[in-house]
């Protein structure tokens, strides 16, 4: 079939439009290079179509969704401090921008949207794990784009037909992820540090706690995502279930480089939430996901991936 990746030169994007050449789909990327990279498309790049161009632009997006059933919407601004400096940019992007797709894709009747939501909705609740059920509550420009889009999914589904999955993405990691924006996730840094021999800054105690989930298993999701009947309409955590403080995790790290590492500890970076952990139950029993990379197979396999590539 014919699949249309927005964001597909991104870090997730691309982690999806290459499985899908790979499993013999026909792939067609839009990404405006904002944060996507062309290096990301490299061993695939002669296997898809691919056209520079933004989703504030409707009129493109409408030509590009002609001929596709699927659609992964994975374009967007994705930095929430971004969105509290820029929250007019972001709005346009974030929520224009996934109004567009999913104008487009009624227009040009693709049967399904995936979009890329995130655990953002869910603000700083104390409450652990995240369920789906729970009231977002969002406390970021950048929060209340991925709900307002995810609410228009609903929408569009309940009222014009087209199926839609919003899959929130917790702590997501991986090769591709840039480490050279300061709004780059914490493992991105961390590993380009070490290897740099240079010394990791932790932002609190260490004692705070993410859900880090390999890339591959969120393309997983993405895949069961596109395909399963029983998804259409509905939102999903996608994560792997697991806690890892950030003690924990730089210690797995130094593990796997085989040495001593000790990190310079910073006061808390402002607006952090504390703790973030999710249930994953709603996606393992609708969706038929599980996690297949663990949390330290997956740092295994993006040390492996970023020694080869220096
Ligand atoms: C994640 C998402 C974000 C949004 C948010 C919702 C990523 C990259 N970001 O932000 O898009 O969905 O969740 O809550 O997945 N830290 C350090 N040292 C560093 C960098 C970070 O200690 O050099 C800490 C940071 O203070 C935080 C933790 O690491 O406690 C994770 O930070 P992050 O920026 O990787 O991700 P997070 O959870 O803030």
């Amino acid at each position: 079939m014919r699949v249309l990746v927005t964001g597909g030169a991104g870090f997730i994007g691309s982690h999806i439009a290459e499985r899908l050449v790979r499993d013999g789909h026909q792939v067609r990327i839009v990404d405006n290079f904002f944060s996507g990279h062309r290096e990301n498309l490299a061993g695939f790049a002669d296997r898809i179509e691919l056209v520079e161009g933004d989703i504030r632009d409707l009129a493109l997006l409408t030509r590009l969704c002609e001929g596709c059933e699927l659609v992964y919407h994975e374009a967007a601004v994705v930095s929430v401090p971004y969105s509290v400096e820029h929250p007019q940019e972001t709005h346009d992007v974030n929520i224009q921008g996934t109004l567009n797709v999913l104008l487009a894709a009624r227009a040009r009747k693709v049967r399904r949207v995936v979009f890329a939501c995130s655990a953002a909705v869910y603000g700083e609740d104390p409450e652990l794990p995240k369920r789906e059920t729970m009231a977002p509550a969002p406390i970021a420009p950048y929060a209340v784009e991925k709900i307002t889009g995810e609410y228009y999914l609903g929408v569009f589904h309940k009222l014009y037909g087209v199926e839609t999955v919003s899959l929130r993405y917790f702590n997501v990691f991986g090769p591709r992820q840039d480490p050279r924006s300061p709004y780059s996730g914490v493992i991105s840094i961390f590993v380009d540090r070490l290897l740099a021999g240079q010394v990791p800054t932790i932002f609190g105690d260490g004692q705070q706690c993410r859900d880090f989930v390999f890339v591959e298993n969120v393309v997983d999701a993405n895949l069961l995502a596109g395909t399963v009947p029983a998804a259409a309409g509905r939102a999903y955590n996608v994560a792997c279930g697991e806690r890892t403080t950030l003690n924990q995790l730089l210690a797995i790290l130094a593990k796997l480089c085989g040495r001593e590492v000790k990190p310079v500890y910073a006061p808390p970076r402002a607006g952090d939430i504390r703790d973030s952990l999710a249930a994953i139950d709603r996606a393992r029993s609708e969706l038929g996901y599980a996690p297949k990379v663990g949390v330290e197979e997956g740092l295994r396999r993006l040390l492996e991936h970023e020694r080869r590539a220096r």
